[in-house]
């Protein structure tokens, strides 16, 4: 059998036993109902510019969110214009939405190697300890008790830890070592000691030998951090997942068990699938998607019933996976659970098996 009719039969026989497909609420339960029935909260990024300018967004954001994090806004190159300057206008906006609508507020992300603003290669080694610790006193402490999780460090692994050592290289790791991790989230705890604090990376998930690696250098880390009683409460799965990849699903529920078992909380934080190298047909390639999204999600939940999952936007029609994965027939790239035009598609399926049931 052609590897594509089985995984498309699989995936047929896991969306027949859940019924036809049409929006998340069932017929008859308002939009909110549903989402006080979830046992696992349901969230996405947010563009909080596109929920003040297009109301099918805001709208869909509404009807299917219990939690929204910025896909922006908190990153140090839209907060940090400047070195003096802290300019909270779209987590102020983001946070006001979620407050108005009933929803958690995820903060994302304290300190990363990437989205820095220019001014911060100018940070001498002797300043870095100071420009963190004040960046994140400041940035929490704007937030305590009404942002209750953060990413507080994201993707310190390395691309490949085999060939280039387990951590990712950053401003961060070349001027206070390694204890850079250690640092954030101590004084993230520090500043507002209610908070989850969440370590969040991606690429875990497929049969390679890189992800095992990375898998490897991940729990290594994690283990250093609890032995060494780093206030840590829980490791982000982004999953940026490949559309084309399958999932090594016991080698993610096997991954899953060691983190939980170092007494870590789970959270599904950017899952998507990027699909610029799936079949050009809708239909097809939405299955694909969903099936990706399914087996991810059972190979997780199989093991741990994750805090909350999230998508790293909600429509087709907002999504980063163009800026560098574009598809070559120039078709739209399909990411995300809801289409161009807000309708669910299988993806919004699977997604709410796993957030109705739990696991
Ligand atoms: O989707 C985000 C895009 O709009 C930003 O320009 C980019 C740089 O800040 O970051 C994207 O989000 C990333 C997230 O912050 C961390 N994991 C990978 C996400 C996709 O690149």
């Amino acid at each position: 059998m052609h590897r594509r009719d089985f995984v498309l039969g699989a995936l047929g026989a896991g969306l027949a036993s859940t019924g036809s497909m049409s929006l998340l609420s069932p017929a008859g339960m308002s939009a909110n109902a549903a989402a006080a029935a979830n046992a696992v909260p349901y969230g996405a990024a947010i563009r909080v510019d596109n929920l003040e300018s297009d109301p099918d967004y805001a709208a869909a954001v509404r009807a299917y969110c219990q939690q929204v994090v910025g896909e922006g806004g908190l990153k140090w190159f839209d907060l940090r214009p400047d070195r003096s300057v802290f300019n909270f206008d779209q987590p102020d906006r983001l946070i006001a939405f979620a407050d108005a609508n009933g929803m958690t507020m995820r903060g994302h992300t304290l300190v990363w190697y990437a989205a820095l603003p220019e001014w911060t290669k100018e940070i001498t080694a002797s300043e870095a300890e100071f420009e963190l610790t004040h960046h994140i006193e400041v940035v929490v402490g704007r937030y305590r008790g009404r942002i209750p999780n953060w990413d507080v460090v994201n993707e310190p692994i390395s691309e490949d830890p085999a060939k280039e050592g387990a951590l990712r290289d950053s401003i961060w790791l070349q001027a206070l070592g390694k204890g850079y991790i250690e640092l954030a989230f101590r004084t993230a705890a520090a500043t507002d000691p209610g908070a989850q604090l969440v370590l969040n990376d991606f690429n875990f998930e497929k049969t390679t030998e890189v992800c095992r690696q990375r898998r490897v250098a991940m729990l290594d880390l994690l283990k250093e951090l609890s032995d060494r009683d780093v206030p840590i409460h829980a490791l982000g799965l982004q999953g940026h997942l490949t559309g084309e990849a399958e999932i090594d699903k016991e080698g993610l529920s096997r991954f899953v068990e060691e983190v939980n078992g170092l007494g870590l909380d789970i959270y599904v934080t950017e899952l998507d699938v990027i699909d610029n190298n799936l079949p050009a047909a809708q239909g097809v390639r939405d299955q694909i998607s969903a099936l990706r999204v399914r087996d991810y999600l059972t190979a997780i939940c199989d093991v741990v019933e994750p805090k909350a999952i999230l998508t790293w936007g909600i429509s087709d029609k907002y999504t980063w996976v163009p800026i560098w994965f574009k598809r070559r027939d120039g078709l739209l790239n399909r990411p995300l659970p809801l289409d161009e035009n807000f309708q669910p598609k299988a993806m919004m399926q699977v997604l709410q098996e796993f957030t109705r049931a739990g696991s």
